[in-house]
Formats: C-alpha cells, sequence, structure tokens
C-alpha cells in the first residue's frame, strides 16, 4: 500500500514542508543552547552558591546524562513549533523553543538516571551508566533529583514573565507524575524473585507503557509546542494526547524488540527485560502463543541472571516466530497512526504528527 511515509525522512519532509537542512539546522541550534544553559546553571547563586567541587560535579555530570541521546524529544519542540508556526519563528521564540526542548531532554536523563539503577542496567547510549562511573554509585540518585531541579530553574530563568509559565510548570509537574507512576507499575507488576505469569497481560502491557514511555517522551514534545505557539487549546491538547499516546506505545513496543534484538553498538545499551522479569511486549506476546510445555518453561526460566536461562528464552521466542510478530504489528500500528492522523482537521497538526512518527518509525536504535 503506498502511505504518505516511507519511514525515509526525506519522503516525509517533502510530504510535510520541513527540508532535511532545516532539521539539521535546528540540531546545531539546539546543542549551542544546551551550552548556555549549563553555563546559566552553574552561575546561578540565587538561592544556592556552588562550591568550585560541586560545581564541576554539577557539570561532569550533567554533560554525561543529558545530551547524549538521539535528541529526538527534545528536538521535537523546535519542529513542531516550525511546522504549527509556517517557518515564521523570531530568534526569541527559536531559543525558547530549545530551551523547553532541552527540559525534555533534563527530565529524560533524571528518569534515565533512576531507571538504569532499578533496572540493574550496565550500558546507556555506549557508555557506562552513570550510578556504574567510578566514585558516582549511588550519588546518582541524588543526581538524577538534581537534574529534576534544573528544569524549574530554567523554565523559572527563561519563561516566568510569559502567560504560560505557570501552564508549563504545570506540564512538566503533570508528566513527571505520570512517567513517575509508570515506572512504580513496571516495577511492581515484577517484584524481585517472583514470576507470575497471570500478571503478564496486554492490558496491564498497555497502561506501562502509557505512563512511563508515551507522555514524556511524544505528548509533552508537542504540547510543549503548542504552548508556545498559543494554540494550546483543549481541543488541541487532547487531540494531539490521543494520537501520541498510540504513538508513544509503538515507540515503546520497538523498545522492547530491540531490548532483545536489536546490537547493543548500535542501542547503546544492554538489554536487561528477560533477567529483570520486565512485563516486556515480547514476553506478553510468548504467553499468548504457548503451549502448556512453552509455559512451564517461561515459569522456570524468565527472570533469571543465568545467561543459559536468557538463551532458552530467546530459543523459545524463535519458536513462537516473535521477530515476524513484531514486524506485522510494526506495519500495522503505523498503518492505524496514518489513518487517524489523516483524520486531523488541521494540516499543520497532521505535519507535526507525520515528522514525529517518521523520525520513529523502523527505528533500529
Ligand atoms: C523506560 O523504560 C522508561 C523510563 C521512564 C526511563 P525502560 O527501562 O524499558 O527503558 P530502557 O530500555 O531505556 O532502560
Ligand atoms: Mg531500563
Ligand atoms: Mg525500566
Ligand atoms: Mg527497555
Amino acid at each position: 500500500m503506498a502511505t504518505v511515509l516511507d519511514g525515509s525522512n526525506a519522503t516525509c519532509e517533502a510530504a510535510n514542508g520541513l527540508s532535511k537542512e532545516k532539521l539539521a539546522s535546528s540540531k546545531d541550534l539546539f546543542l549551542k543552547v544546551y551550552e548556555q544553559l549549563v553555563r546559566e546553571l552553574l552561575e546561578d547563586s540565587k538561592v544556592y552558591t556552588f562550591t568550585e567541587e560541586a560545581r564541576a560535579w554539577t557539570k561532569k555530570m550533567t554533560d554525561y546524562t543529558v545530551p547524549g541521546g538521539k535528541l529526538n524529544r527534545g528536538l521535537s519542540v523546535i519542529d513542531s513549533l516550525r511546522l504549527l508556526k509556517e517557518g515564521n519563528l523570531t530568534d526569541e521564540e527559536e531559543f525558547r523553543a530549545c530551551a523547553l526542548g532541552w527540559c525534555i531532554e533534563w527530565l529524560q536523563g533524571y528518569f534515565l538516571v533512576e531507571d538504569d539503577i532499578m533496572d540493574k542496567s550496565v550500558t546507556r547510549r555506549g557508555q557506562p551508566c552513570w550510578y556504574r562511573v567510578p566514585q558516582v554509585g549511588l550519588i546518582a540518585i541524588n543526581d538524577g533529583i538534581l537534574l529534576d531541579s534544573h528544569i524549574y530553574r530554567i523554565l523559572k530563568r527563561h519563561f516566568k514573565a510569559l502567560p504560560i509559565y505557570i501552564d508549563l510548570v504545570d506540564l512538566f509537574h503533570d508528566v513527571t507524575y505520570q512517567t513517575a507512576c509508570g515506572q512504580q507499575l513496571d516495577l511492581i507488576t515484577t517484584p524481585e524473585g517472583t514470576v507470575d505469569l497471570s500478571k503478564y497481560t496486554m492490558s496491564t502491557y498497555l497502561k506501562i507503557v502509557q505512563y512511563k514511555t508515551a507522555y514524556y517522551s511524544f505528548y509533552l514534545p508537542v504540547a510543549c509546542a503548542l504552548y508556545l505557539a498559543g494554540e494550546a487549546s483543549p481541543e488541541n491538547l487532547q487531540i494531539a494526547e490521543e494520537i501520541l499516546i498510540a504513538m508513544g506505545t509503538y515507540f515503546q513496543v520497538q523498545d522492547d524488540y530491540l531490548d532483545c534484538y536489536g546490537a547493543p553498538e548500535v542501542i547503546g545499551k544492554i538489554g536487561t527485560d528477560i533477567e529483570d522479569t520486565k512485563c516486556s511486549w515480547l514476553v506478553v506476546q510468548a504467553l499468548q502463543r504457548a503451549n502448556d510445555d512453552q509455559k512451564r518453561t517461561i515459569e522456570e526460566k524468565y527472570g533469571r541472571a543465568d545467561p543459559a536461562c536468557v538463551a532458552e528464552i530467546k530459543k523459545l521466542y524463535a519458536e513462537l516466530k516473535l521477530e515476524a510478530a513484531f514486524q506485522e504489528y510494526e506495519q500495522q500500528s503505523y498503518d492505524e497512526l496514518t489513518a487517524a492522523i489523516r483524520k486531523v482537521d488541521s494540516k499543520r497538526l497532521q505535519a507535526v504528527f507525520l515528522t514525529f512518527l517518521g523520525k520513529v518509525y523502523k527505528r533500529q536504535k
């Protein structure tokens, strides 16, 4: 079937008027704004004055945990705002979109620092997880809290004078709450040392991923752009929520797939979902397809650190043809998402959603 998007950015941009050059220039500007925001945080002495040692720690910690990812979430604020305003942004508007984009990347840095401790992960973005860096250890817990606090320092400095300030603070608070609730569901569905397969249903899975991933990764960037554009009406926010929660769900299914089948050199992290007994899309699918014997294998081998057990689970996934099941899911999600987006009245909003979808469709990392 011919679709507006074929997964390559080129097709997506041609359909929506955001050129490759424009996307690249967003990134250059975005990275410059990072340097400014860090400088401001380190020089900010309104409520706290750094010692030299603390300043150096914060700089190192922030550089290590905030800017090293794909930056899709952060860049989506400026890319979305450009589409909403059809390219007519003042320098100030561009700066604000970047600053808000960085607030999302800071939020992501915060959640990942904590997530890697809780998931006992080893690497992130191609380097050791922050808590595994010598001299860091559990200081990372407090570093995460600091990253979260930085968001509100940035918002105060750059948005306090605007009428949307309180809406933005509220939005970041709400989305942080939603994400932490999703993380809670993710963690309590699999208390250490137990495997209760009856909990691994599709409805539990969907609830976990909607809250732990979709709100902060997909809804938040577009909601920020809508506020900056002066178009955050309840109707627009609701349409954005509907489409972007579905898109974020698809994104987390990809994350679960890549946890098992992605190459660590490409995804920058070593999967731990099988060892951690996670309610992953793969195990939910496996349970739906498994016969009694295969269910017993899952009961006995899932959630064990022993590499032989992990290998047995992967073998079972192969028997149950889960790679093909994922490909089928991916195509179906893509078709459903594009159909839903085409029903949106505003062509500009359509372009925002299609551009975001183009960034993640068939991603390898
Ligand atoms: C990620 O879930 C969710 C948050 C809020 C960080 P995950 O543990 O599957 O993420 P990752 O695979 O990146 O560790
Ligand atoms: Mg994790
Ligand atoms: Mg996790
Ligand atoms: Mg994962």
